[in-house]
């Protein structure tokens, strides 16, 4: 009867069900109770034989039922636990969802962007003070106090007398600043590139900024060419842009390269039909480049004779108006969350 019993519970998972099992054995007229009962017509040895057998029989089937009981109830307990779970990623992307978070400026996404790009072809990134000397940004450049190309950038100067002459405090004007600096603290062959911010007392318009950003880049070895240097820009903007854009290289003067070359690209917001970021031409200036002057090279301690290089300009800011069809870049500083919630990246 036991061996039947066990048999029996084991396939049951309904508390009822198994009370009613275990009533249909220990119950009044259940299996076990009946045997009990024969025992008044059995003789005195069959009741000695019999009689503690069938009481050991129901405290097993009671202990049996208690278990499964117990089992049947932790089962219920998990059942419940794992339908009522907390998903705490969940919650997190039905935040993202609402879009209540933070993103990255889509200056940021394209300058860390370009950084990896650079970076995976050796290129160290640099980093240079705001706050300027007139030799970083203009004498160690080749542009000396007297020079017209002086007027090419309209500077914000400090009021500072103390300083000696020629070394009056300025607000940079280009990252070509980084180019000295860079220099002089290392010995050839190196490249580095320097993103940051520029400033320049200028009219703002739709591709025209008072603060703004560069990205300098730099490279000194030893028959360095041309080449090279068309080598990079090309890659960078393959990379960036990962399709086919029009580009035109033009003999540029700059007066830290020698010779020095502008590289505009096909207006990207009116596909070169012309708009107010072109001023209708069609083109924008975005990456002016050359090889740099032996002056610059021995301003920063390296022997012309021994090395040269290239040295670009990246217009950062138009580079992002360009990535992503801006059309004014007046967006870029506005701070205004319509225009930088856009480029949140889910
Ligand atoms: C320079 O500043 C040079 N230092 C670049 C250079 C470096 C040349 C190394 C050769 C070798 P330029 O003034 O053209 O050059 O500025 C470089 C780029 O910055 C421009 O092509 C343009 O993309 C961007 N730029 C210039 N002025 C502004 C402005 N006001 N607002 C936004 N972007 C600007």
């Amino acid at each position: 009867a036991y061996e039947k019993f066990q048999a029996e519970i084991e396939t049951l998972s309904a508390q009822a069900d198994v009370l009613s099992l275990k009533s249909s054995y220990l119950g009044k007229k259940g299996a076990v109770s009946e045997i009990l009962k024969s025992l008044k017509d059995a003789t005195p040895e069959e009741r000695k034989e019999i009689g503690p057998k069938a009481n050991e029989i129901k405290q097993e089937i009671e202990k049996l039922v208690a278990k499964k009981l117990s089992d049947i109830e932790l089962a219920q307990i998990n059942e419940k636990l794992s339908k009522n779970k907390i998903d705490i990623t969940f919650t997190d992307a039905v935040k993202a969802k609402n879009n209540n978070h933070g993103g990255f400026h889509p200056r940021t996404l394209v300058q860390q962007e370009v950084e990896d790009i650079f970076l995976s072809m050796g290129f160290e990134v640099l980093d240079g003070p705001h706050i300027e000397t007139e030799f970083y940004n203009f004498e160690a450049l080749n542009i000396p106090g007297d020079h017209p190309a002086r007027d090419m950038q309209d500077t914000f100067w400090f009021k500072d007398e103390k300083s000696p002459e020629g070394n009056k405090h300025l607000l940079r004007t280009h990252t070509s600043t980084i180019q000295v600096r860079g220099m002089q603290s290392r010995k050839p062959p190196f490249r580095f590139i320097a993103p940051g911010t520029v400033f320049r007392c200028e009219r703002t318009d739709a591709s025209h900024e008072m603060v703004f950003q560069q990205l300098e880049g730099m490279m000194v070895g030893k028959d360095i060419s041309v080449s090279n240097l068309i080598y990079f820009m090309k890659e960078i903007l393959t990379e960036i842009f990962k399709k086919d854009v029009e580009v035109r290289l033009r003999p540029g003067y700059f007066p830290f390269v020698e010779p020095g070359f502008e590289l505009d690209i096909k207006c990207q917001v009116c596909s070169g039909k012309g708009c107010s970021v072109c001023k209708q031409v069609g083109w924008v200036e975005l990456l002016p480049c050359g090889m740099v002057h032996p002056n610059v090279l021995r301003a920063g301690g390296i022997d012309p004779e021994e090395y040269n290089g290239f040295a670009f300009g990246l217009g950062l800011d138009r580079l992002v108006m360009m990535k992503y069809g801006i059309d004014d870049i007046r967006h870029l500083q506005s701070g205004d969350l319509r225009f930088n919630s856009q480029f949140k990246e889910y």
